[in-house]
């Protein structure tokens, strides 16, 4: 199939980087996005998100020609959506007395009507939200029949999930392997010409439904297995051992790759779409559930932690290192370590918390710190959540002069416990009962 224009719905952390990647390769694109000052912003030629190489790849995109912004729709020969799929806040679903989220789906319902009055026969729709197994065939196939055409007979119609990590979208939205799940083969073949435009990475065809499970269960494996590692976080420090040296020896086993634990698991893929599989099935997914809960749980862990090297919390004064979600990532969406300084807190500290890529962040309820050092002046305890590589080169020598604090504690394996302590700290790590 031959694409001159396509139309991407969604102008986020993934519709934008593919919109503009594709007009980059020749083809006339529009995008798509309800929210005006979107529209605008890019219209000005500057960008909303922060992704390296983002603004660049959207310029380019602006003075090819190739790329125009709406609110509205058009007709074209291809429609992408790449809308979000949170959670719904005001509801939940409960199984056996356990409560789980549900998929909020309203924006890739409201896209896919959108398309409906513009769809002619031979368009390909391609749906990239992440989204619970059979959502290309129940809803979307559903809302596209109004138009009076078929899936897979009058149009084609794939699911394609994105797989990028973000901090490296550009790259790997050409270099990774690109899964596209047609309703049918021709379908499939459809969405892989398209993609082809610009995918370098092998593209395999698969059915729908396919496709939609293979996202998940990515993420669904990942956070498995940080849950165990979780769990053996929490056995070790029971147990008097050091977790992270038990993890490296068992992984010189061949067959054996233990993730590390944390303080938790954040961001806006692995920690919400194992929840998709719960809610479409909860009673195939103890384990998924339950891993689910025990990474939710890490936070409470950390500050059982903090308690141990401090004792009762109330009044005291603590520098927490690090906000985002993982290291060396300004993103501090569904973050582990906000969620950390909200418990210590509720517990009456008095935190400070320094993020280094973003100082000026504005989060409810988290009193941040200009920079390191208004984060330590007054500690009494360092408490580090995020394993940026500015905090690796630390010197406990230097921050000795920089606090009066003399306990740390490390949740993220990040300092070495005997330089820490020659320097006259005492160290809490996570996962290591001394
Ligand atoms: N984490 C641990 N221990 C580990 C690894 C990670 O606690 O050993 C934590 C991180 O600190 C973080 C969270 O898990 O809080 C998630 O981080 P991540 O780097 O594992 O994943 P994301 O959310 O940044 O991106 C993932 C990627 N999926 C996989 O690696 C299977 C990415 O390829 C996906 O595109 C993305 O989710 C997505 O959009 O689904």
């Amino acid at each position: 199939m031959n694409f001159k224009k396509i139309c991407v719905l969604g102008l986020g952390y993934i519709g934008l980087p593919t919109a503009s990647t594709f007009a980059t390769h020749g083809v006339k694109v529009l995008g798509v996005d309800i929210n005006t000052h979107i529209v605008e912003t890019l219209q000005r030629g500057e960008i909303h998100i922060h992704e390296p190489g983002l603004r660049d790849t959207v310029k380019a995109a602006l003075a090819s020609g190739n790329f125009n912004v709406s609110t509205k729709p058009e007709e074209a020969d291809a429609f992408l959506i790449a809308v979000p799929t949170p959670f719904l806040d005001d509801q939940v679903g409960e199984y056996n007395g356990q409560k789980y989220k549900l998929a909020d789906m309203r924006a890739v319902t409201s896209a896919a009507e959108a398309i409906v009055p513009f769809l002619r026969k031979g368009n390909l729709v391609v749906l990239e939200s992440t989204s619970p197994p059979r959502t290309t065939l129940e809803l979307v196939a559903p809302i596209l029949a109004r138009s009076g055409l078929e899936a897979g007979r009058d149009f084609h119609l794939a699911y394609s999930p994105e797989r990028v990590l973000p901090g490296q979208i550009l790259r790997e939205l050409i270099e990774n392997a690109r899964v596209i799940g047609g309703v049918n083969p021709d379908s499939a073949q459809a969405g892989a010409d398209l993609y082809s435009i610009f995918v370098k990475g092998e593209i395999v065809k698969t059915d729908a439904t396919t496709a939609e499970m293979v996202k998940l269960m990515e993420n669904t494996y990942r956070d498995v297995n940080i849950a165990i590692a979780n769990e053996f976080s929490r056995l070790a420090d029971k147990f008097g051992v050091d977790v992270w040296e038990a993890i490296s020896i068992a992984n010189r086993h061949p067959r054996v790759k233990i993730l590390s634990p944390g303080p938790g698991v954040g961001g806006h893929c692995i920690s919400v779409d194992p929840w998709f599989f719960v809610e479409t099935a909860p009673e195939l997914t103890p384990l998924i559930y339950n891993s689910r809960q025990v990474n939710d749980a890490q936070p409470h862990f950390v500050v059982e932690l903090v308690k141990r090297a401090l004792g009762e919390l109330k009044g005291k004064k603590i520098a927490a290192l690090g906000l985002a979600y993982k290291p060396d990532v300004d993103d501090l969406r569904e973050s582990p370590a906000t969620e950390v300084v909200h418990l210590l807190q509720k517990e009456g500290a008095q935190v400070k918390a320094w993020e280094p890529f973003k100082p000026d962040a504005n989060m409810p309820g988290i009193n941040m710190a200009r920079n390191l050092e208004d984060a330590l002046k007054d500690a009494e305890a360092i408490v580090l959540l995020v394993r940026h590589t500015d905090f690796i080169s630390l010197s406990p020598l230097k921050v000795r002069e920089m606090t009066r604090a003399r306990v740390v504690v490390d949740t993220v394996n990040t300092w070495n416990p005997n330089e820490w302590m020659k320097a006259d700290f005492s160290v809490e790590r996570l996962g290591v009962r001394k």
